[in-house]
């Protein structure tokens, strides 16, 4: 294998238009801060970028049916993952976004260094473009009848009943899904990268000079090429992203796929001056850690990018991972069925090890694998409590009892001392020839051998009772027992790092050195041990139980339709109640918020202030029609920017059984600034 002298280690930037969930931490996130954790360890030179990716449709999507705008979106969900990863331990070095100027920035200029090559294709072609919000549309913003099955609700890009993927020039009786109106055919300009060109060079790169990567992904790519490539349109007419840089390219942004992992490299120069050293200098290794859906991203577009520019690194591996599924369904954002990191991390207070082990030793590596809560429960006590953490106690809490907290002095070595002891560098081998391999659920258990080594070292000696009449055994077991305890404490630092931290602490090694790892006197005789705590506790029925109802709840929710009665909300107290402050106001003027369907914009005399507040009650009333009405407001919801306007409040309102929205009003005429309790 080729030496390095850095590394930079790049993890998928996720849409911030939604938490972090299981899947992805399976995926990407825990092996890629195992690999940066353990390199750091080790005392290599190595950076770990990530950030959030705030560009694409879906975030456009989301916006709009929430009512406000994309960058709220995107605030709202970087704070939220940024925030999760970090309590998690993710390691990120700099963990950016790419509605940052910078990146803007950076990904401009990149398109531009292209553009001036001569690399991309300008070509017109027909696309659906709405008149009545004047804007061209990106393909999930259409959607009409599938041609192959007749599904009336298609998307644009693809049907999800029948799984083609559609062109939404194809479809029948298409609609906008922004006015409702039927769009009519449009000409439009865009530049492509023409992939079949580069074909050669890619066959070449990957198939002939990384046959080491994992068979997922080289099999992936092999496919990919054998199908023979096309060019991909990098562009797109979109109000919402990094806009083309050429003259006449107004309404077009550059295509979500194409300046995101352009973020790797903004992240960088964001981070360090020094950037370029671990972009360019060929003595510098990229790895990109994915999962298995961004393949083609970062094995084929990407890498063409790069090398179209040319004078970039190309990634030196891509260990992508395939996906986790949850009980045995697949895991769905849209669908609420998941486990999200955010709550995971409030239901399973400082447990963040438990699900960091359970996802590595069940990590979807080389196929789909499945997280299930009873495996959880049962990993956590079995391997965790009984194998590590009573292996650490026993040898704690002995050496307390025997030899008042300190390292003992050995004297009387035999032959399954010996052997125990030079099992360990043995089993640190192993753990790091599966960590330079991305073979991180042979890693774990790699690692977890050790903690069995010892808890069947000191079950099989017995200090217990060579202690009757024997201190100089009893004092050499215990010294060995807690050379591996120590050796432990440095080798789960990458997989576990909390624990192995509160473990150093206990036994008050400072030094967090992979080189010390595999050698058998961490710890000098004499040394003082704290007195142990528990590094697991065994997790009950309960909790398991809390977690399997609440995915219940969400599969129920998902087959029930959305105009039947809600169950009742669970008890709120009197306090939580009064803190609303709920009002009777007058319509004093409202108008509807131009280019969306259901807002409208009202400004309400509220007996104290005006006040203007965004409804969606667009669809329901007519402007004209409700100046004059009284309803009520709840006055002190936080203000909220929708659609570039101030709202403040709520108006209240019930839904019919067919979605239709009725304002609540006083049964009869009441002065404004009447409360509402
Ligand atoms: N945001 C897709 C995803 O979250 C995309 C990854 C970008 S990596 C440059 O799966
Ligand atoms: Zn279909």
């Amino acid at each position: 294998m080729k030496k390095f002298k850095r590394t930079l280690v790049t993890t998928a930037l996720p849409y911030a238009n939604g938490p972090i969930h299981i899947g992805h931490l399976a995926g990407v996130y825990v092996p890629a801060d195992i690999y940066v954790r353990y390199l750091r360890l080790k005392g290599d030179d190595v950076l770990h970028v990530g950030g959030s990716d705030e560009h694409g449709v879906p975030i456009t999507l989301t916006a709009r049916k929430e009512g406000v705008t994309p960058q709220d979106i995107v605030d709202k969900y970087h704070k939220i993952n940024k925030d999760a990863f970090e309590e998690f331990g993710i390691s990120f070095d700099i963990y950016s976004r790419t509605s940052n100027k910078i990146h803007h920035e950076t990904a401009s200029q990149f398109f531009k260094n292209l553009y001036e090559k001569g690399v991309f294709i300008e070509k017109e072609s027909e696309q659906y473009y709405d008149e009545e919000v004047q804007q061209f549309l990106a393909d999930r913003y259409i959607t009409g009848t599938c041609p192959h099955c007749g599904n009336d609700s298609a998307y644009g890009d693809q049907c999800e009943n029948c799984g083609t993927s559609l062109n939404s020039l194809d479809l029948i009786n298409p609609k906008s899904t922004i006015s409702g109106s039927t769009p009519v055919k449009r000409q439009t300009n865009h530049w492509y990268l023409p992939l079949d060109k580069y074909e050669p060079f890619l066959q070449k790169w990957i198939l002939d000079e990384h046959k080491e990567w994992k068979s997922n992904v080289y099999g992936q790519c092999k496919s990919w090429l054998a199908l023979g490539l096309q060019p991909r349109a990098v562009s797109r007419d979109l109000d919402w992203g990094v806009p083309v840089p050429v003259d006449g390219a107004k309404g077009k942004v550059l295509y979500v796929w194409f300046d995101a992992p352009i973020g790797y490299i903004s992240a960088t120069k964001e981070l360090t001056p020094d950037w370029e050293k671990y972009w360019k200098d060929p003595e510098s290794r990229l790895i990109h850690f994915i999962g298995k859906d961004n393949i083609v991203f970062h094995c084929i577009i990407f890498p063409t990018m790069l090398h179209a520019e040319g004078s970039f690194n190309l990634p030196d591996n891509v260990p992508a991972n395939e996906f986790l599924n949850l009980e045995n369904k697949k895991i769905s954002t849209s669908k609420n069925y998941a486990v999200w990191l955010h709550e995971y991390l409030v239901d399973f207070k400082d447990k963040q090890d438990v699900l960091r082990y359970i996802l590595t030793a069940n990590a979807p590596e080389t196929k789909d694998n499945d997280f299930n809560w009873k495996d959880f429960q049962a990993r956590n006590n079995n391997e965790l409590v009984a194998i590590f953490g009573n292996f650490v106690n026993r040898t704690m809490v002995l050496t307390h009892k025997y030899f008042e907290g300190k390292v003992p002095i050995p004297s009387k070595f035999d032959n399954f001392d010996n052997e125990t002891l030079d099992n360990i560098s043995t089993i640190v081998k192993n753990v790091e020839d599966a960590l330079e391999h991305f073979k991180f659920r042979d890693a774990i258990k790699e690692a977890m051998n050790l903690a069995r080594l010892g808890n069947k070292y000191l079950a099989d000696s017995e200090p217990w009772k060579t202690i009757n009449n024997d201190k100089e055994k009893t004092a050499t077991i215990l010294y060995v027992s807690l050379q591996i305890t120590a050796n432990l404490s440095l080798l789960m630092e990458p997989f576990l790092p909390f624990s192995a931290n509160k473990l150093r602490k206990m036994l008050n090694i400072e030094t967090v050195d992979w080189n010390l790892c595999g050698q058998k006197e961490i710890l000098k005789s004499g040394h003082s041990i704290e007195k142990p705590q528990l590094l697991f506790e065994k997790i009950d029925d309960n909790p398991i139980k809390t977690q399997i109802d609440k995915l219940k709840a969400s599969k129920e929710e998902e087959e029930t339709p959305t105009n039947t009665i809600n169950p009742v909300k669970p008890d709120i107290s009197f306090d939580d109640f009064s803190k609303l402050d709920i009002r009777v106001g007058t319509i004093l003027s409202a108008e509807k918020v131009p280019k969306t369907k259901k807002l409208l914009k009202l400004k309400i005399d509220t007996g104290i202030d005006q006040r203007t507040v965004v409804s969606g009650i667009a669809e329901h009333y007519d402007p004209e029609n409700i100046i004059g009405k009284q309803v009520t407001i709840l006055m002190n919801l936080a203000p909220r920017n929708i659609k570039g306007i101030e709202s403040q409040g709520m108006i209240l309102c019930a839904k019919d059984k067919e979605d239709k929205l009725l304002l609540v009003q006083p049964s009869e005429q009441i002065i404004d600034g009447a409360e509402v309790n």
